[in-house]
């Protein structure tokens, strides 16, 4: 609620919704052309530019908050916003998601949003990361990650949001929820997203050790659908999302809520203690003291 809250004060989404006439017949919602005018080619925050062709009906939203693309607060309330613009704007029926930093589509949870923080600041942060993933995982629009660069941990959980992944195959790349290799651990919700994706015996494997794969390896058990050369991974998600647009939207939406409701319902029916159970876990002493051995582990590594 707070997270709405928030979302609808910075940008006045009830101004969006003024905008926004109710078609007579059929309850659906019509666009202003005002509103389609001003939303073409937009760039609706500094660290999300959303390119949106009204011809085609496809939005591209490209993640650029540097270095990395890291999730924190204000960067996933920044998505959250953009997600549900296009989602309210039934003309937007696709949406393709890639990475403006060079190779790194995204490095997952900012680290330093669960390090040296408050409970609840750690609350108000996991709620963030709920909302990205209910948003993009329930979306009604065909979702397509063009993963452009390494993609681990929530990068991975992001792009498994989308109906459909796009990597390119550069070997230096890499992919998979790599949680225990921070010492913590993929909440239930992270390994039922990746069960669904990949089977059982895959995400067994994969969360027990946080296996981060090659594009090639995470094409061989279906975490990435697709490998691409590099330059062409934006022109491969184009030309797969004009296939999955040929679809009608009312029969693959349907069939999509039928695949996914059970796995979205169980975060909607356990949210609070979920956020419970991140906050008592992040803020242990032991946790506290692994991720900031993580941290330094990155810093050496860059050095
Ligand atoms: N959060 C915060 N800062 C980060 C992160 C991150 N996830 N990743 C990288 N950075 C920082 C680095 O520390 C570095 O900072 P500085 O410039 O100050 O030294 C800067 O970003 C650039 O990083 P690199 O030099 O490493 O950049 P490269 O281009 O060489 O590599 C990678 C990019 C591959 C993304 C690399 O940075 C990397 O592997 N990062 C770590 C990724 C990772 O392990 N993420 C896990 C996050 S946890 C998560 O998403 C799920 C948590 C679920 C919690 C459940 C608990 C119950």
């Amino acid at each position: 609620m707070a997270l709405r809250a928030a979302l609808r004060s910075k940008f006045s989404l009830s101004a969006l919704h003024s905008q926004l006439s109710p078609c007579s017949s059929h309850g659906k919602v019509c666009v202003s052309p005002v509103i389609v005018s001003q939303r073409r080619n937009n760039s609706t925050s500094p660290k999300i530019k959303v390119d949106f062709d009204q011809s085609t009906g496809v939005a591209v939203m490209c993640l650029q908050s540097p270095p990395v693309n890291s999730l924190s607060l204000d960067f996933l309330t920044e998505l959250c916003i953009s997600v549900e613009k296009l989602e309210m704007d039934k003309s937007c029926r696709g949406l393709i998601i890639t990475s403006g930093q060079p190779k790194v589509f995204s490095a997952g949870l900012d680290i330093m949003e669960m390090y040296g923080k408050s409970p609840e600041r750690c609350g108000e942060f996991w709620k963030a990361v709920q909302e990205m993933w209910l948003k993009l995982y329930n979306s009604n629009m065909v979702t397509i990650a063009a993963i452009n660069g390494s993609s681990p941990a929530g990068g991975c959980l992001m792009s498994m949001t989308c109906d459909y992944r796009i990597m390119a195959d550069n070997p230096r790349y890499s992919i998979g929820l790599n949680e225990t290799l921070l010492g913590i651990v993929a909440p239930f919700w992270f390994k039922d997203t990746m069960m669904n994706t990949v089977g059982h015996r895959n995400t067994e494997i994969s969360l027990e050790l946080g296996l981060l794969y090659s594009p090639a390896d995470a094409l061989k058990i279906g975490l990435v659908d697709q490998i691409v050369p590099e330059d062409q991974v934006l022109a491969a998600a184009t030309k797969t999302m004009t296939k999955w647009l040929a679809i009608p939207d009312h029969a693959r939406q349907i069939t999509k809520s039928m695949m996914r409701k059970p796995t979205i319902d169980k975060l909607t029916s356990n949210r609070d203690a979920d956020i419970k159970n991140f906050v008592g876990f992040i803020t242990k002493d032991s946790i506290q003291k692994s991720l900031g051995m993580y941290l330094e582990m990155l810093k050496k590594r860059k050095a």
